[in-house]
C-alpha cells in the first residue's frame, strides 16, 4: 500500500441512479436529445461494470495475499450471451435499476435489448465453459478463465430463400463496455525461426527458440460476478496485435508503409472464430490461435508466480491447475515444458513432473472426424521448438508403452503421438491424455465409450486418470433470469434459495399434484409461449398460436443430432391431417432452429428441406389447426432465453452413442419440458432422475447400433413401414421441391442408404410411436401438468455448481474463497 494515495471510493445502491445520469450524460457524452436506448445500455453497463470492478480487485486480492490454489480453464471458446441481466440478477441490484430507469421513462427488458450477444463460440463446448464460470464464482471458487478475444464471433445466420447465409458478427462495432484491457501485461509469443544448442555458464547444454517472428497477445478482462457473494472472477481475453519491431531488410530497402502495412498479419490471429464444430480441416490460422491462447495464458500464469514466489517451482503444482476445454488448447503441454525448461532452466524430469501434475483434460466428442490433428510440417514451420518437445514426450511415453506391452510393435504404433503416413499428423488428444492427470468425459454413457472404445489403451495404461463429470448449466441464467414469471412462483412456494442451491428445487415434488398450483404453473407456461409466439411472428412470419403444443429441437445443425429425423416425422403428421386423420391429433406448433458450419454441405440442404417444408405446410389451410413449423434464423443464446421457457416438448433424438451430453437438454427440462429422446448423453441421467414414466424413450440403445449397422437395410425398412413408406414418397415426388427439380436427392439418398451411420430410417417408426404417446399424455392436461412440474423438481442434479463441485472435489482440489457480501 502506497502511503497517501487515495482509497477507491465506495460505490453502492444509494448512488446507482447518479452513477447511470453521469456515464450518460458525461462519460459518454449524450444528451435528452440524443437519447437511445443504445446510449443508456452503456450508461447502465458503466454504472454496474463500476460495482463489479471493486469486487474484482477484492476477489483478486484475496487470491494473490493468501497465496490460493486455483484453476485456469482454458477454452478457445466462451460463449457468454448477454451479459446485462446476469450481472443485475448476481448483484442483486433489479430493484434499483429499475427505479433509476424511471428516470429515462423506460425499463430494463426494453434497454438489455441493445446488447449483442457475445457469441465466441460454436455451441455446447463453449456455451457450458460460460455455465462453468457462473458456478465457478458463485461457489466462490479461485477459477480464471482464459480465452481469445475474436473480433468476429460466431456468424449471424439470415435465411434467404430458405437457405443459410453467413454474415459477418461485429460484435464490438458498439463498443463492449464490460472489458479492461491491461496492455501492461502482454505478454510475448513466438513463431516460426529455428532451434539451435547452446551452453550454458554450469556447461549443460540447452536449446533456444531463436529468429522469431513475434506477436503481441494483449489481455482483456471481463469480469464474472458470482450469485450475491461479492465475489468477482476474471474471464481474460487475449488479442493480438503486433509488436513495435519492422522487418529490418524491408525497412532498409525504404519500404516503410509496406512494413507497416505487414503488422495486419499478427493482428489476423484473433480475427475471427472458427465456425466448425464438426469436423476438423486443420488449417493453419487454427494452430495460431490454439498456440497464442495457449501460451499467452500458460506464461501469465507463470510470470504470476515468478513475481510473487520467485524462480522456485517445487510448489509450483500445489498451487496450479489447467483445466483443457476438448484438445483444442492441449499445445499447453508442451508450452507449460518449454517454458519451465528453456526460459527457468528446469531439467525435463522436473517439468515433466510438474506438467502431469497440473494439465487436466475434458474430452467433448467421441466423433473421429471431429478429433484434432495437425501435421508434422506445418508444426515444424510455424512452432519448431514445440515439435521437438512433442517428440521427446513421446519418445519417452513409447517406452511406457514398450514396458506395458512388451514386444507389442503395433501397440506403439497406435499408441503414438505421431500418425505415420504419407503426411505424419500429431494426434492432440493423445498429447492431453499423456501430459494430463486426469481425463474425463461430460457425461456416465460417454465417459464409459471413451473407456471401452476410443481412448480403451490409454484406460488400460492409466485407469486411475479417467473420470465422469456430467455436464449442467447454471440456474441462474436458465431459470432465475430467463423465466422471471415461474421464478415469481417458486419463490412463492419453496423460497428462493435454491437460485444459489439448486438441489432445494426438488422441494416442489410437493405441489405436483396441487390443483390450485396446477393453474398457475399452466398460467406461466402460456405467458411465456405468448412470448415466443411474438418472436417467431417477428422473426419468421409465422403464427403461432400459445393454444397449441410447443415442440422445440434447436442446437447446431448436425446428421448426428437427427433434424432430418424429426422433419420425417412433421412430414408424416402433415400426411395424416390431409389424409383426415386427425381425430386423435394435438396442434402443435414445431420450432427448429440452429447454425450450419458453412463448408458443411449436409447440414445446409437440411436447413433448406425445413423451410421448404414449413412453407408447404404453412400455407396449407387444412393443415393450419393442427400443424404450424418455424425455422428461427440465428439461433443463439438471447434466443434460447425465449424459448426454453416456453416449449412443452424438447426434442433430443440423437442416434445413440454420438451425442456426448447435450446442455440444451437440460435447459429446458429446468423449465418444465417434457423430453422425447434417445438413450444418449445426458438424457440418460435425465430419465434416471425424472422416472422413465415423465420420460418419452425412443430408439436404438447405444449398443445396438453396431449390430444394426451391419445388417442395415434402409429400403426394405421403408418397404414395410407404412407411414414412412408415405413419407418418404411425398419427400420424392417432389412435394416440398415442385420449382426445385433434385433439390432433396442427396438427402433422400442418405436415408436410404445402406451405410447411413445415423440410422434415420431404423428409428422413425419407434420415434412416431412415442409423439404418439405424447400426444396421448398431452391430451390430459392435469397428466402433462404434472410431469412438467416433476421434470422441473427433478431437475437439481443438472446444475453446473453441481458438476463445478465435483471438479473442484476430484480434480482441482479448490478451496472457496471467502465470501464477504455480509460485511
Ligand atoms: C476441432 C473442431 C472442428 C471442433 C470440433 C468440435 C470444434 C468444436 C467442436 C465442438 C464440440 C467439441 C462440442 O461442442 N461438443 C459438445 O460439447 C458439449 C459440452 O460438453 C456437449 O454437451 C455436446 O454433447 C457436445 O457435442
Amino acid at each position: 500500500v502506497v502511503k497517501g494515495w487515495q482509497d477507491a471510493p465506495i460505490i453502492d445502491k444509494s448512488t446507482l441512479e447518479d452513477d447511470l445520469s453521469r456515464h450518460f450524460y458525461y462519460t459518454l457524452g449524450r444528451d435528452k436529445v440524443g437519447k437511445s436506448q443504445l446510449y443508456l445500455y452503456h450508461a447502465l453497463a458503466l454504472t454496474i461494470r463500476d460495482r463489479l470492478v471493486a469486487r474484482c480487485r477484492d476477489t483478486k486480492q484475496q487470491i494473490h495475499e493468501q497465496k490460493r490454489r486455483k484453476t485456469a480453464y482454458l477454452s478457445l471458446e466462451f460463449l457468454m450471451g448477454r451479459a446485462l441481466g446476469n450481472a443485475i440478477l448476481n448483484l442483486d441490484l433489479d430493484e434499483q435499476v429499475a427505479k433509476a430507469l424511471q428516470q429515462y421513462c423506460t425499463e430494463l427488458e426494453s434497454v438489455a435489448e441493445a446488447e449483442h450477444d457475445a457469441g465466441l463460440g460454436n455451441g455446447g463446448l463453449g456455451r457450458l465453459a460460460a455455465c462453468f464460470l457462473d458456478s465457478c464464482a458463485s461457489l466462490a471458487l479461485p477459477v480464471i478463465g482464459y480465452g481469445i478475444r475474436y473480433e468476429y464471433g460466431m456468424f449471424n445466420q439470415a435465411i434467404e430463400n430458405g437457405h443459410q447465409i453467413e454474415q459477418p458478427d461485429n460484435w464490438l462495432r458498439e463498443g463492449h463496455p464490460w472489458e479492461l484491457s491491461a496492455p501492461e501485461q502482454s505478454k510475448r509469443i513466438k513463431f516460426f525461426g529455428h532451434v539451435e544448442s547452446y551452453t550454458d555458464k554450469q556447461g549443460r547444454v540447452l536449446r533456444q527458440w531463436l529468429d522469431t517472428q513475434d506477436v503481441l497477445a494483449v489481455p482483456y478482462d471481463v469480469p464474472i460476478p458470482g450469485y450475491k457473494n461479492d465475489i468477482v472472477n476474471t474471464l481474460r481475453l487475449w488479442k493480438s496485435e503486433a509488436t513495435d519491431e519492422f522487418d529490418l531488410s524491408e525497412f532498409n530497402a525504404g519500404s516503410y508503409s509496406e512494413a507497416v502495412a505487414r503488422k495486419n498479419l499478427a493482428e489476423q490471429i484473433t480475427m475471427v472464430l472458427y465456425p466448425n464444430d464438426s469436423s476438423e480441416n486443420g488449417k493453419e490460422l487454427r494452430l495460431r490461435q490454439q498456440y497464442f491462447l495457449s501460451s499467452a495464458s500458460i506464461q501469465d500464469v507463470v510470470d504470476i508466480w515468478v513475481n510473487k514466489s520467485g524462480e522456485n517451482f517445487d510448489e509450483f503444482a500445489d498451487y496450479h491447475v489447467f483445466q483443457l476445454n476438448d484438445t483444442h488448447p492441449s499445445i499447453a503441454v508442451a508450452e507449460l515444458m518449454r517454458v519451465l525448461i528453456d526460459d527457468y532452466e528446469l531439467d525435463w524430469d522436473k517439468a515433466w513432473h510438474i506438467t502431469t501434475k497440473t494439465m487436466a483434460y475434458t474430452n467433448h466428442t467421441l466423433l473421429p472426424e471431429a478429433l484434432e490433428k495437425w501435421s508434422v510440417s506445418l508444426f515444424s514451420r510455424l512452432l519448431p521448438r514445440i515439435l521437438e518437445i512433442i517428440y521427446e514426450i513421446n519418445a519417452r511415453f513409447l517406452a511406457d508403452v514398450a514396458q506395458a506391452w512388451p514386444g507389442d510393435v503395433a501397440k506403439q504404433r497406435v499408441l503414438s503421438l505421431i500418425e505415420e503416413g504419407p503426411e505424419p499428423q500429431i494426434r492432440m488428444a493423445y498429447l492431453a491424455i499423456v501430459g494430463s492427470y486426469s481425463v474425463n468425459g461430460v457425461a456416465a454413457l460417454h465417459t464409459e465409450l471413451l473407456k471401452a472404445g476410443l481412448f480403451n489403451d490409454f484406460y488400460q495404461l492409466w485407469p486411475e486418470k479417467f473420470n465422469n463429470k456430467t455436464n449442467g448449466v447454471t440456474p441462474r441464467r436458465w431459470l432465475a433470469h430467463c423465466n422471471p414469471e415461474l421464478t415469481k412462483l417458486l419463490n412463492s412456494k419453496i423460497g428462493d434459495e435454491w437460485v444459489a442451491d439448486f438441489s432445494k428445487i426438488g422441494q416442489l415434488r410437493r405441489y405436483y399434484d396441487d390443483t390450485e398450483f396446477h393453474t398457475q404453473w399452466q398460467d406461466v407456461k402460456y405467458a411465456n409461449k405468448q412470448r415466443l409466439v411474438e418472436l417467431v411472428k417477428s422473426r419468421c412470419g409465422v403464427e403461432f398460436d400459445a393454444t397449441m403444443m410447443f415442440d422445440v429441437q434447436v442446437k447446431r445443425i448436425h446428421e448426428y443430432k437427427r433434424q432430418l429425423l424429426n422433419v420425417l416425422h412433421i412430414i408424416h403428421l402433415y400426411d395424416r391431417i390431409r389424409q383426415g386423420d386427425t381425430e386423435n391429433c394435438v396442434p402443435r406448433c414445431v420450432l427448429l432452429g440452429g447454425k450450419a458450419a458453412p463448408g458443411y454441405y449436409m447440414a445446409k440442404k437440411i436447413i433448406k428441406l425445413i423451410n421448404n417444408v414449413a412453407e408447404v405446410i404453412n400455407k396449407d389451410p387444412l393443415a393450419k389447426p393442427y400443424l404450424r413449423v418455424a425455422f428461427l434464423p440465428n439461433y443463439n443464446v438471447t434466443a434460447m432465453e425465449t424459448i426454453c421457457p416456453a416449449t412443452d416438448l424438447s426434442e433430443q433424438i440423437s442416434t445413440a452413442g454420438k451425442e456426448a451430453s447435450g446442455t440444451g437438454n437440460m435447459k429446458f427440462m429446468m423449465n418444465g419440458a417434457l423430453t422425447i429422446g434417445t438413450l444418449d448423453g445426458a438424457n440418460i441421467e435425465i430419465r434416471d432422475a425424472v422416472g422413465a414414466d415423465n420420460f418419452f424413450l425412443f430408439g436404438a440403445r447405444a449398443e445396438q447400433v453396431d449390430d444394426i449397422k451391419a445388417h442395415y437395410n434402409p429400403e426394405q425398412v421403408i418397404y414395410q413401414t407404412e407411414s414412412l413408406y408415405k413419407v418418404m414418397q411425398l419427400l420424392e415426388s417432389g412435394h416440398f421441391n415442385l420449382f426445385e427439380p433434385n433439390l432433396f436427392d442427396d438427402i433422400i439418398a442418405a436415408i436410404k442408404s445402406p451405410h447411413d451411420p445415423w440410422l434415420v430410417a431404423h428409428d422413425f417408426a419407434s420415434f412416431v410411436q412415442a409423439q404418439e404417446q405424447v400426444e396421448q399424455a398431452y391430451l390430459d392436461s392435469a397428466h402433462w401438468t404434472r410431469m412438467s412440474i416433476l421434470n422441473t423438481a427433478a431437475s437439481g442434479m443438472f446444475s453446473s455448481d453441481r458438476t463445478i463441485g465435483q471438479y473442484s472435489d476430484d480434480i482441482w482440489h479448490l478451496e472457496p474463497l471467502l465470501d464477504t457480501s455480509a460485511q
